[in-house]
């Protein structure tokens, strides 16, 4: 009974049996039933950043937090870590550009993938391309509907 059902994200889901665990250990960790943007950081040991990274960690932060209230709770939290433990790379880049499109009018201009790529450089620390290089690159060879990259459209996600 129960073998392979799964919550929040279908049949690549955990299991209904673990995620009894993953309940204990959540409400563990975070009695009240919610975890914070604070301990979220924490569990990530993502503390300290500078603004950029920062902001990136609490874009993250809002796209878990599917209700908005402000916390993730558990079916949140289950839900984030289907997505990166187990979801398909498909689900992943759907989640990626939803981050990416930061004022949410579904498609990734050059000023959105910029501040994208300052972030996640700021958490890597490397430099290999400069912001610029990097943004011509992406945009360029993601130019499907020929605007000469102007924006990024979510076409090549469902290709
Ligand atoms: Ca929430
Ligand atoms: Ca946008």
């Amino acid at each position: 009974m129960g073998n392979g059902e799964s919550v929040a994200g279908g049949q690549t889901g955990i299991l209904a049996q673990d995620t009894y665990v993953w309940y204990r250990a959540f409400m563990m960790e975070y009695p009240s039933g919610l975890q914070t943007l604070h301990e979220f950081k924490a569990l990530l040991g993502l503390q300290g950043l500078n603004q950029k990274a920062n902001q990136h960690v609490d874009q993250v932060y809002n796209t878990f937090d599917t209700n908005k209230d402000g916390f993730i709770d558990f079916v949140e939290f289950i839900a984030a870590v289907n997505l990166v433990v187990q979801g398909k790379i498909e689900q992943k880049l759907k989640w990626y550009f939803k981050l990416c499109d930061s004022d949410g009018n579904g498609s990734i201009d050059k000023k959105e993938l910029l501040n994208i790529f300052m972030a996640v450089q700021a958490l890597n620390g490397q430099q290999t391309l400069s912001p610029e290089e990097f943004v011509n690159l992406v945009l360029h060879k993601t130019d499907i509907n020929n605007d000469g990259g102007a924006t990024l459209l979510p076409a090549f996600l469902t290709q």
